[in-house]
């Protein structure tokens, strides 16, 4: 097969946003060709779901026509019928139950504009208050956790190719070797040492230990501690007492007493008792941390996705500016944004509390600022609404939405207690999904949109380091299928709004975003077309006429009096913990094959194969102790639900923990077990720690 032209593009799944040239086959019966481009993130790598990622393209299953539901089932409908349902039920709530009986539910998946867009179609469109996205799942609390310590909340505040340089890398949480593989290159260079922590002995914790580095095991929810722990260790070992980290701490950052006083108390015989980690093991860890010639620390979604999430991710960044590395060259602190436009996609104002440019919407310079912008009144754009979690637990109650647009996130398989979540949907009396597949959640819909996919359309992409990508249409979409844009475009306009206000074409909302964003913490008003076009490594904030800001914090941090802040927190116990019914902890998270829900990777042939079912790894005497055997099926039972997972022994696995991937629907969601309790501050849930206990099938 020929390749006829290749456009060149980026991998339409994870943050890293890995570079790649799509080819289109000389026949129509061939398959498009995906190739990694030389790119600064991925020099030339892809992971499997990148290299198999045409394949979601050719989806057998793939929604080509809206689909309505009626009294006996679905039927495929025109645009014409299906937009006129939806338009006439949101109509009719709103007359009698109010503008926030209808709410809408975004996501990370959406492209810049996308995203922008969809925020001013609830606001200006709907006038509701009640739009949040799947963001709040994933990037909450570092984003809260980033903005209490810099006054800005941009994932990673260097470019990633900084990270090749340094001689160690702390990682808490994460698992790029199964997350973000090519960005194990630029972590595993013969200079760099890695210290994990990761209650899994997992692939990235096997590439710490083969590079002279460490892996701290610890039980999951108790990363708080062994951070204090961490710093404890540091003050006491007379670590931070060099004239540069104290002069640092002088010039650069506030509150450091605070913070110590909670950390005083962490002893690390006491944080060994709590966390499991041997006190030898955080000795050698902050001498490492004490003697790198140039050191990160880096989260994940292991020690965020907690109730205390946000202070769990303060305590990490409290190390970092005790050893001065925020803002100091070869050094850094960042988080490892998760989605596509995990980035982008908290930034312009689909968030429950914000307004376009990470503008609060209860500032008021901000309102009258994006109120100019979109040409309306400031008392019309909504206040704060309800976050993602409890957007979902409002539906059925007094005052909750009664209708609900989701684009781009599969909610009944990736919300916190899945199936309580799913029978909420089944309350609304209109569930909106715009999809490309019949995911489990537009399964559920009233009215289900067919809508383009990453390399059908156009748009912006900000990828884990702050960099705005072009993400370019390569072939048309399959016929009776449109743009999310086209959707939202075509809603607002039967909803009385004028079509200039909400156009389809992609660079013609660029314009809009970039003048609205003007001014912001996220200004993208110098990111222009043709900078774009001509891949010009554009960093936010990029004001206009500048070329952007690919490192943050040389100089100043983005608080009024440019000093970062230490924040002082303490450890406290997981919602829920073991105990003699549920004696095991569980926690979550990702495979390399699958993405997320797995409504995209399940039908990829290659990744489906490679992980067909949902499984738990259990450490071999735990399994023995419920009667459970490698292979073997097992119940896993929480006080929320119950999973039928395939056994996996893992004898690096703690005793005390199982783990499950969140990729499966049906009876096989890790999402039947987890808690939503959530984050005092970002409302995140606690995804990561849950109490259960296992049977045989
Ligand atoms: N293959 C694949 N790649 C992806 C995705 C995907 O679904 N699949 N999703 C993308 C997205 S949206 C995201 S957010 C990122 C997530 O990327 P990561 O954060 O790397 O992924 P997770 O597997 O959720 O969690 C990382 C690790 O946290 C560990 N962990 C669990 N509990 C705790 C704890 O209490 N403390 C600590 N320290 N660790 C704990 C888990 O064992 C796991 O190995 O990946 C992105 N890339
Ligand atoms: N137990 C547990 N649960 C978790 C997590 C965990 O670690 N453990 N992680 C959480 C995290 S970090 C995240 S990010 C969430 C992810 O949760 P979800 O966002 O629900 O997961 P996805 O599978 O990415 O769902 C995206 C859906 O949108 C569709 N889609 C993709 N792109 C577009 C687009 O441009 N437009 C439209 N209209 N649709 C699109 C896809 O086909 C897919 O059906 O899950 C969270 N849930
Ligand atoms: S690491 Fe992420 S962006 Fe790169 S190929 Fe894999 S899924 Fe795509
Ligand atoms: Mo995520």
């Amino acid at each position: 097969m020929s390749a006829a032209r290749g456009t060149p593009t980026h991998c339409p799944y994870c943050a890293l946003q890995c570079a790649i040239t799509i080819s289109l086959p000389a026949t129509p019966a061939g398959e498009p060709l995906i190739a990694p481009r030389d790119f600064p993130v991925n020099r030339g790598g892809l992971c499997q779901k990148g290299w198999t990622s045409a394949e979601l393209l050719r989806a057998p299953d793939r929604l080509t026509t809206p689909l309505l539901r009626e009294e006996t089932g679905t039927r495929p409908a025109t645009w014409d019928e299906a937009l006129g349902r939806v338009v006439a039920t949101i109509t009719r709530l709103r007359r009698e139950h109010g503008p926030d009986s209808v709410a809408v539910f975004g996501s990370g998946a959406l492209t810049n504009e996308k995203a922008y867009l969809l925020g001013k179609f609830a606001r200006v469109a709907l006038r509701t208050s009640q739009v949040d996205y799947n963001g709040r799942f994933c990037m909450s609390s570092a984003a809260a956790a980033g903005n209490r310590a810099f006054g800005i909340d941009r994932g990673l505040p260097f470019p990633v190719t900084d990270l090749g340089r340094a001689g160690l890398v702390v990682l808490a949480g994460a698992n790029p070797a199964e997350t973000m593989p090519p960005l194990m290159g630029h972590l595993t260079g013969p200079g760099t040492r890695l210290i994990v922590i990761d209650p899994r002995r997992t692939p990235t914790a096997v590439a710490a230990l083969s590079g002279g580095g460490l892996h701290l095991q610890p039980a999951p929810g108790t990363d708080l501690a062994l951070a204090l722990g961490l710093l404890h260790v540091a003050r006491t070992s007379g670590y931070l007492d060099t004239p540069a980290r104290a002069t640092y701490r002088r010039q650069r950052t506030a509150g450091w007493e605070q913070a110590w006083q909670r950390a005083a108390a962490w002893w690390p015989e006491r944080a060994e008792r709590v966390t499991g980690v041997a006190v030898a093991d955080m000795r050698a860890a902050v001498q490492l941390l004490h003697a790198a010639p140039g050191a990160y620390i880096l989260t994940g979604r292991g020690a965020e996705q907690h109730t205390k999430g946000t202070d769990t991710a303060s305590a990490w960044i409290n190390l970092a500016l005790a050893f001065g590395l925020p803002g100091t060259a070869g050094h850094g602190y960042g988080c490892l944004t998760g989605q596509g436009n995990g980035q982008g996609g908290r930034e312009h104002g689909q968030k429950a509390d914000q307004l376009p440019g990470y503008r609060s919407i209860a500032d008021p310079a901000a309102r009258a600022h994006i109120a100019r912008a979109w040409g309306i009144p400031e008392a019309d754009i909504p206040g704060p609404g309800r976050s993602a979690t409890e957007l979902l637990e409002a539906i059925g109650t007094e005052g909750g939405p009664k209708a609900l647009l989701v684009f781009g996130a599969n909610l009944a398989v990736s919300a916190p207690r899945a199936r309580h979540v799913t029978g909420k949907l089944r309350q609304l009396e209109l569930l909106v999904v715009a999809d490309s597949v019949p995911s489990e959640t537009a399964r559920l819909a009233d009215v289900a949109l067919p809508v383009a996919q990453w390399a059908e359309e156009s748009g912006t992409m900000t990828s884990l380091e702050g960099r705005i990508l072009r993400r370019r249409r390569a072939l048309s979409p399959p016929d009776g299928v449109w743009t999310d844009l086209e959707v939202l475009s075509a809603l607002a306009t039967r909803l009385g709004r004028d079509r200039a206000e909400f156009p389809a074409d992609p660079d013609a909302v660029l314009a809009e975003l970039r003048a609205a964003s003007r001014g912001g913490l996220a200004d993208y008003s110098g990111a222009d077309t043709a900078r774009l076009d001509d891949e010009v490594p554009l960093y936010w904030p990029v004001p206009a006429g500048s070329d952007g800001t690919p490192r943050l914090f040389g100089r100043r941090f983005a608080h009024p009096d440019g000093r970062a802040r230490f924040v002082a927190v303490d450890h406290r116990d997981a919602a829920e913990l073991p105990d003699r019914e549920f004696p095991l902890f569980a926690t979550t998270g990702r495979v390399l094959q699958h993405y997320q829900s797995g409504a995209q990777t399940r039908r990829v042939p290659e990744l489906h194969r490679a992980q067909p079912e949902a499984f738990v790894e259990v450490h071999p005497d735990t399994a023995r102790r419920a009667g459970l055997a490698d292979g073997g099926r097992a119940t896993v039972i929480s006080r929320r639900g119950t999973v039928a997972a395939r056994v996996r022994c893992v004898a690096t696995m703690r005793c005390d923990t199982v783990f499950l991937p969140f990729h499966f629907p049906g009876d096989g969601s890790a999402n039947a077990l987890t808690n939503p309790a959530l984050d005092p501050v970002s409302r995140m849930p606690e995804f990561k720690v849950c109490a259960v206990r296992l049977e045989p099938a």
